[in-house]
């Protein structure tokens, strides 16, 4: 009997479990929908990767000689989300037997399974097989464990890739090069990014995006992201010549103006599935066999990939729907309007971020976890406003790995799931890791009174609030004991200190305060005029 077979925006695979099931009459759905492109505002930059990729990928399917039934937005017949738009199709074709990939969401999965009866679809869902690990090896990683940690997933993964073994051990005898990748940034300028060239395709997607989505945060203009699997194919190669092999040293290190260092940038290729996981890992890995990079490089990036990313997908699907509404910390302060507008802070280390994210809907881990994160964190902003503006405003942001990485590790709303102790810190982890605190018109220095860097306030005043229950867990007895030693002065210091940031926060959306408005004032000029004349500042 004939198929219908929908392909998601995130599912550009020519493995998928979907399209490998079908019969030469079976036909394809591909819709690009309002209902998807603004359930959250995304950034532009990721509506238009997802409709251009999506664009490309169904002309190589018909290429192959699949029969596509493709709905742009501005399509006269687009339902506007995409059961609406299955049942149009079923009634189109008068086929009511549709076969999916599984979507990588809980919300969209509802959906689906939702849609059967409601909208008369007879849907059958496939496992993705796209991942190393699937949902029921990661069930049995999980029995029987108290507290799932991912160095245990990750060797246990390795043992079944095969990656970086030799005779049943890890290559020279150790399973994780971690403390070798925690170096400050003091080179030069890394290799220049790899440039895409933009086609029609990419043209028309654009002036789509910009009129219907314009108004999202976030700009158009520095779009240079892979859109087919041809270019995902060159940015992996261009990664492993010219930056993996100082991956592993500076992947903890932030650097004003340099918004990706050495980091791969195949984020978003992997999510919507122009490259496979496995396929970037053995790259990596030739690499090092044929001694053009070091092991701390190669390990580094390979436990990225099969480590972290498959151990958060796994997290996701077997806490999931709970897990997206645990609020351990009961975070209740509004986001400040900052994250969405660098010009009103005058924390340095944020306005990078928040730039960078703006410019190229791109930041480096640590610029998530340990700045934008860490300060939402330290402040308790609200975990939903946190995690939707993870899920906006970045290019490969997906709830499967958006989620676990947002609530559970750097908002640590998870109680402790994803991560052993919250990752907490004061200004002088940026301080050790960047260069951002010398053009910063807060002191890391201090800890008190206006000049004080707010991370070190916050940081202190975390601590005293969440005292009582960090004192159950042995990890973060070292750091309690600071707290414990404090005097009362110094409390109610620390205290009024967060006070009067949190109200300046409220009511003017700007961490300034009026003392040092003028210098911050200066900056911003100076920043101009350095920006106009083409220099980094
Ligand atoms: P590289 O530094 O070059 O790393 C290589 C690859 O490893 C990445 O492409 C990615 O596929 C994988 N990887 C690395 N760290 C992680 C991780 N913690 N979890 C899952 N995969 C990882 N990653 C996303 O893909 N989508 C998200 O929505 C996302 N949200 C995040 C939110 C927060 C608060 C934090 C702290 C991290 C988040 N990450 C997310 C993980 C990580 O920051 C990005 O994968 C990485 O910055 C992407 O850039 P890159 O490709 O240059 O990565
Ligand atoms: C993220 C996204 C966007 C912006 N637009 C579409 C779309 O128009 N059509 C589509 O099929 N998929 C889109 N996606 C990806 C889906 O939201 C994605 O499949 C889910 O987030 C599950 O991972
Ligand atoms: Fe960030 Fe504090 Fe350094 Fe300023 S002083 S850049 S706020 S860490």
């Amino acid at each position: 009997m004939k198929k219908l077979c929908l392909i998601l925006g995130d599912q550009l695979s020519d493995q998928l479990s979907s399209l490998k099931s079908l019969n030469p009459d079976d036909e394809i759905l591909m819709a690009e929908v309002y209902a998807e492109a603004s359930y959250v505002k995304h950034h532009p930059q990721k509506i238009a990767l997802i409709f251009s990729a999506m664009r490309h990928f169904a002309e190589q399917l018909i290429q192959q000689g699949y029969t596509v039934n493709y709905y742009t937005l501005d399509d006269p017949n687009n339902q506007g989300d995409l059961i609406s738009q299955m049942a149009y199709l079923s009634q189109v074709k008068n086929v009511n037997e549709w076969i999916l990939t599984e979507p990588g969401e809980w919300r969209l999965k509802e959906i689906f399974l939702n849609a059967g009866p409601s909208h008369n679809l007879a849907i059958t869902l496939l496992e993705d097989d796209r991942f190393v690990v699937s949902h029921s090896e990661f069930q049995d990683f999980l029995q029987g464990r108290k507290q799932p940690r991912m160095e245990h997933f990750y060797r246990k993964v390795r043992q079944k890739t095969g990656l970086l073994m030799q005779n049943g051990k890890p290559v020279q005898d150790k399973w994780n090069f971690d403390h070798d990748n925690r170096k400050r940034y003091d080179g030069g300028t890394p290799p220049a990014r790899l440039e895409f060239n933009k086609d029609q395709i990419d043209q028309d997607v654009f002036a789509l995006v910009q009129e219907k989505f314009g108004h999202h945060f976030g700009s158009l203009e520095a779009f240079n992201w892979p859109v087919t699997r041809n270019q995902a194919l060159r940015a992996l190669d261009y990664f492993i010549e010219h930056y993996l092999p100082k991956f592993g040293d500076y992947q903890d290190a932030l650097v004003e103006s340099e918004d990706t260092l050495f980091h791969s940038l195949l984020s978003s290729s992997l999510n919507i599935g122009l490259l496979y996981p496995l396929e970037i890992c053995q790259a990596a890995e030739q690499a090092y066999q044929a001694g053009k990079a070091p092991i701390n490089a190669v390990e580094g990036f390979i436990r990225q990939i099969i480590g972290w990313r498959e151990y958060v997908r796994g997290l996701y699907w077997a806490y999931m729907p709970e897990y997206g509404q645990l609020n351990a910390l009961q975070a209740d302060h509004d986001l400040p309007a900052f994250y969405w507008d660098e010009s009103k802070t005058g924390m340095r280390c944020i306005a990078e971020a928040v730039r960078n994210t703006r410019e190229h809907a791109y930041a480096h881990h640590i610029q998530r976890l340990m700045v934008t994160g860490n300060f939402a964190l330290l402040y308790g902003a609200k975990v939903q406003e946190v995690c939707d503006w993870y899920l906006a405003v970045y290019i490969d942001a997906f709830e499967w790995v958006e989620l676990p990485n947002t609530l559970g590790m750097a908002l640590y709303a998870d109680g402790g799931i994803m991560a052993s102790k919250p990752y907490c810190s004061s200004g002088k982890y940026i301080h050790r890791m960047s260069n951002y605190c010398k053009n910063c018109i807060y002191s890391v220095q201090k800890s008190e009174g206006e000049q004080a860097c707010p991370f070190n306030i916050l940081y202190w005043d975390f601590l005293i609030r969440h005292e009582a229950e960090f004192k159950k867990n042995p990890r973060m007895g070292l750091t309690l004991k600071h707290v414990a030693k404090m005097t009362d002065d110094r409390r109610q210091q620390i205290i009024s200190d967060t006070q009067s940031l949190r109200q300046r926060i409220n009511s003017t959306g700007s961490d300034v305060p009026p003392s040092l408005q003028a210098k911050f004032n200066a900056q911003k000029q100076a920043g101009l005029q350095s920006a106009q004349q083409g220099e980094l500042f």
